[in-house]
């Protein structure tokens, strides 16, 4: 049966059923999809399913356990329930082999987040399932992150205002944020989030097989972060269910192409909506450009349906939207050849070419002079600084792009001496071919020297000895970030200068209070395209070499 009924802010564009050559496209598009490997086994989907209603019973324990410990006669603690919810790639139906599953507990009021770290974690600890577990209590989001029957969860918590948690409690009611503290809020939202974009699709499967194919093109593309500047997850769900919106009736196949035709002429800062933005009963800030500046500042706004709603973009720069719209323009183009058979759907799909495409690159390495654990707090720190430091370049009258690179690359040295390890630290292990033998032997010493290294870190000590027990060597951790750059140098003086950014990114990185500068480091580095480190390549792909210049000096 037709879709007639509008969803979302304005009337559909077009209410026409799929003709059968999309439906044909639409096969196709299943097909590439499955070579790709982006669905899962029906056995692997079924042990998921296991897994999450081993959780539930699970919750369940957790729940009467802590109430009979607060006293509650046997049937009351049995009747506060506690109830699982799903969020992320799982729920929203578009999740692939390593997909973790993103989970919420929600538990009723008596039940508090040190239970979930005390009680429930010992309750996963018993298990025979757990393969790995690793608890974040202060985390933005607190949360334990587990592996279970071999598959990854990502576990939080949130309390409700209310006695009992019973199966049958759903979580849109507005009402249910009330009395509640930040870090719950926070937890709920994900749930509620992709609950209601849902709700709000007029066809879910629709949605679903055109969400997988958006992920992969956004991802092969490498604009797929929203650490970096680019639209997460949730962005690019929103994007193709208000597509669906617009084509109630439309297959998947042609909500992807009316995706990028609708998208590369959408007149940002125009926002994204699935519904109009409601008002709640929170003190909490609703996004509203015509009352706060910051919100007006946003450049590609999407807006998250649920309350309290939120732009789900805000991360965006002026060089990310450049870089996003081109590529929504290349889909557009390759698109428009796919629909009527000249390309094949692989086309969309090829792997973007980030190293091949500028002269100039700014590596940024932050590296530890420790443990891997201390090196991956402060390369996530690094991390998630990277962007202020790309609007920083973007003030730079000659840059006229700064394309941060979405995935971080992470190496360990092992140095021969304090001198070696400054070098390493400081990037110097890159420049020229001759380094990468040198490289290759520290990574093979790396996985040779594995148990070493794990008792180093363990004691919290970056000196090891090496196998023969002569040399003293010192383990250095790198993680190395990309900025690909586009110049355009005043022809009086031509010379870049990007001391004042970088002294600015320093500082804030360095402004980390458990910044320690005999560990930490970080640093950034200017580098030419045919001085790219080897490991940025694939196998087999070419790599930028050096233009010769057409008058040779003698
Ligand atoms: P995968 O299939 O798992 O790769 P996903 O979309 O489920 O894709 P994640 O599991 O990383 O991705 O994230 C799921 C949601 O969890 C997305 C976001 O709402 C929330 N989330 C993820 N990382 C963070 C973070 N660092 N801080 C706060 N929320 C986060
Ligand atoms: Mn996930
Ligand atoms: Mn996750």
């Amino acid at each position: 049966s037709i879709i007639t009924k509008t969803y979302g802010v304005t009337p559909p564009i077009s209410t026409a059923s799929p003709t059968e050559a999309e439906i044909g496209m639409n096969e196709k598009l299943i097909d590439e999809l499955k070579r790709q490997g982006s669905f899962e086994s029906e056995e692997e989907s079924q042990k998921r399913v296991e897994v999450l209603n081993k959780l539930q019973a699970l919750a369940e324990e957790f729940v009467r356990s802590v109430s009979l410990q607060k006293n509650m006669a046997e049937v009351i603690a049995r009747d506060a329930g506690g109830k699982i919810f799903t969020f992320g790639s799982y729920r929203l139906g578009v999740y692939s082999p390593g997909s973790d599953i993103d989970t919420l507990i929600v538990v009723p009021k008596h039940v508090t987040r040190e239970n979930f770290f005390d009680v429930f974690e010992k309750l996963l600890r018993k298990r025979v399932e757990l393969d790995e577990i690793a608890c974040v209590p202060d985390a933005f989001v607190p949360i334990i992150k587990i592996k279970f029957s071999g598959i990854s969860v990502d576990l939080i918590c949130a309390r409700l205002d209310i006695p009992q948690v019973p199966l049958s409690l759903t979580l849109d009611d507005k009402n249910l944020l009330r009395n509640l503290d930040e870090k719950d809020l926070r937890a709920l939202n994900g749930t509620r989030v992709t609950d209601e974009i849902l709700r709000l699709v007029p066809q879910p499967i629709v949605f679903k097989h055109a969400l997988r194919a958006i992920k992969l093109w956004a991802q092969r593309r490498a604009i797929y972060s929203n650490v970096m500047g680019f639209p997460g997850g949730v962005a690019w769900a929103m994007l193709v269910a208000r597509i669906c919106q617009l084509y109630p009736n439309a297959i998947s196949a042609t909500v992807i192409s009316k995706f990028f035709n609708i998208l590369t002429k959408w007149s940002w800062p125009q926002p994204v909506m699935l519904k109009p933005i409601e008002d709640g009963p929170l003190q909490v800030r609703v996004w509203n450009p015509k009352l706060y500046p910051a919100d007006r500042a946003h450049r590609m706004p999407i807006i998250t349906p649920a309350y309290p709603s939120m732009c789900a973009t805000h991360n965006i720069s002026a060089s990310t939207q450049k870089v996003i719209m081109s590529e929504l323009k290349r889909g557009a183009a390759l698109m428009d050849e796919i629909m009527i058979g000249k390309r094949p759907w692989a086309d969309l799909f090829t792997k973007h070419d980030f190293f091949h495409r500028y002269k100039y690159y700014l590596a940024v390495y932050a590296s530890s002079k420790g443990t891997a654990e201390q090196q991956l707090k402060w390369s996530g720190l690094v991390e998630s600084k990277l962007r202020q430091l790309v609007l920083k370049l973007e003030w730079i009258d000659s840059i006229e792009l700064a394309h941060p690179f979405i995935k971080e690359f992470d190496q360990v040295h092992y140095c021969a001496d304090e001198e070696e390890a400054k070098r390493v630290a400081d990037g110097e292990q890159i420049a020229t071919a001759s380094t990468k033998e040198a490289d290759l032997m520290k990574t093979v010493k790396a996985e040779e020297n594995k148990e070493h290294s794990d008792k180093a870190a363990a004691n919290g000590d970056g000196e090891k000895k090496a196998e023969d027990g002569t040399t003293t060597k010192l383990v250095v951790y790198t993680t190395t970030f990309f900025i690909g750059l586009e110049i355009n140098l005043d022809p009086h003086n031509k010379q870049l200068d990007i001391q004042w950014p970088c002294k600015e990114f320093y500082e804030m990185c360095r402004s980390w209070p458990e910044y320690d500068e005999d560990i930490n480091c970080i640093c950034v580095r200017n580098i030419r395209n045919f001085n790219l480190p080897d490991y940025v390549f694939g196998e087999g792909e070419a790599r930028p070499v050096r233009q010769k210049k057409s008058k040779r000096k003698l």
